[in-house]
């Protein structure tokens, strides 16, 4: 397969509803997508779930992204191709950007759209590509309200639509409330929260009231940078903690894993695996394996992602590696008020994959168009 051309496109959905994290509240979002073309005219897509401020991390953020990708990253690939030829496969095209330290999230929009390019080629479904062995599996959804009503009422409604496992944004002085009162109201639900780094050393003891309320998880709690603070308070805490912020990779994950053998114990560790944060497919399949290996259980996070990125997400939940819910559904129905293409959807909180040619979704070019502009191209040659 010869590129012939490499385009970075910025897009502005719009958010049927607010969300809010510890960090902020967004409903307009800035979207980066990568498209690649074949000299026979095929082209591949990939998403770049950023957000507009770097408040969920560092180089998660749209200006980040687009810099990477216009100054190093595209002029990295072209170089590759024009100089050796041809990538042969998908660790050759990685290896066209490995110099460059860090930019997980831009790695991964070259290697989304070289992944759809693969799976078109090859007429199969990216789960079968990624050698998928679970049609069918759990799904859950992730809620960002501002108010223990909000959230309650976003909660019923995902309830209403049948999902099994939730999970709520919290933060200092909004958490045992609203995690009481989902438990007083759901109290079965499969129930998980999130902090997104909101709490310190100083302040992480209000979270052991959350013992009581049989969490499945608490993510993110300490700083976004931290692997070893969050180990530590793991061994005070009888919930496990979940990482996201802080696992770029699989030495990350491998990091985690020692830290947590040492320490606590490895059913108090779950990963959860977010492509884009760990630049891609590739590093995420071999995260979802080292997982398995130790006894960590792992799930498939979002990023507000568009029906395209949700449709590769939900095709990686076919790996038979992965344990638990992630989050790949809005919990009031739809994220978007346009989308890219027809979301997939789940019945009474169960998704079944098809036979579709890589994501399984069609994607609509001219939403694409309506929705944004392309940035920059180059051309191989
Ligand atoms: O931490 O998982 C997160 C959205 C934006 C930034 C960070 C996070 C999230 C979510 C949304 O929780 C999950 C989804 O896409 O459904
Ligand atoms: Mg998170």
């Amino acid at each position: 397969m010869k590129l012939a051309r490499i385009a970075v496109h910025l897009l502005e959905p719009e958010l049927r509803v607010p969300f809010t994290t510890s960090f902020g509240t967004y409903t307009r979002l800035t979207r980066p997508f990568v498209v690649l073309e074949t000299t026979d005219g095929r082209r591949g897509v990939g998403e770049i779930p950023t957000l507009t401020d770097p408040g969920y991390k560092a180089e998660a953020d749209t200006p980040a992204v687009l810099t990477s990708l216009r100054e190093f990253i595209v002029p990295s690939v072209v170089r590759a191709q024009n100089e050796g030829g041809p990538f042969a496969s998908v660790d050759a095209l990685r290896q066209s950007y490995a110099w460059i330290k860090g930019a997980t999230f831009a790695k991964s929009g070259i290697e989304a759209a070289y992944w759809d390019l693969l799976a078109q080629e090859a007429g199969q479904p990216l789960w079968q590509l990624w050698g998928g062995e679970r049609r069918s599996f759990p799904v859950g959804v992730s809620i960002g309200g501002k108010t223990v009503e909000q959230v309650l009422s976003l909660a019923q409604n995902a309830v209403d639509l049948g999902y099994q496992r939730l999970k709520v944004k919290i933060w200092p002085g909004f958490d045992v409330d609203v995690v009481r009162a989902l438990r007083e109201r759901f109290p079965d639900i499969l129930l998980q929260v999130d902090a997104n780094s909101a709490y310190t050393l100083d302040n992480w003891q209000a979270l052991q009231a959350l013992d009581d309320f049989d969490l499945l998880l608490i993510e993110q709690p300490l700083y976004d940078d931290d692997i070893v603070r969050h180990a530590e308070i793991s061994a005070s805490i009888r919930t496990p903690i979940c990482l996201d912020e802080s696992i770029h990779s699989l030495r990350d994950t491998q990091s985690a894993i020692q830290l947590w053998r040492q320490g606590s114990s490895l059913d108090r560790l779950i990963i959860n695996i977010k492509p884009p944060r760990v630049s891609g497919f590739s590093e995420a399949i071999a995260i979802a394996r080292a997982c398995r290996a130790a006894g960590v259980r792992t799930w498939i996070g979002g990023m507000l992602d568009t029906a395209w990125g949700k449709a590769f997400n939900l095709n990686f939940n076919g790996l038979s590696e992965i344990d638990l819910p992630g989050d790949h559904f809005s919990p009031s129905g739809a994220y978007f008020i346009q989308d890219l293409a027809t979301p997939l959807s789940a019945q009474d909180g169960i998704f079944t994959l098809g036979d579709g040619v890589s994501t399984g979704v069609e994607f609509d070019w001219a939403a694409f168009d309506q929705l944004g502009r392309q940035l920059h191209e180059e051309r191989f040659a």
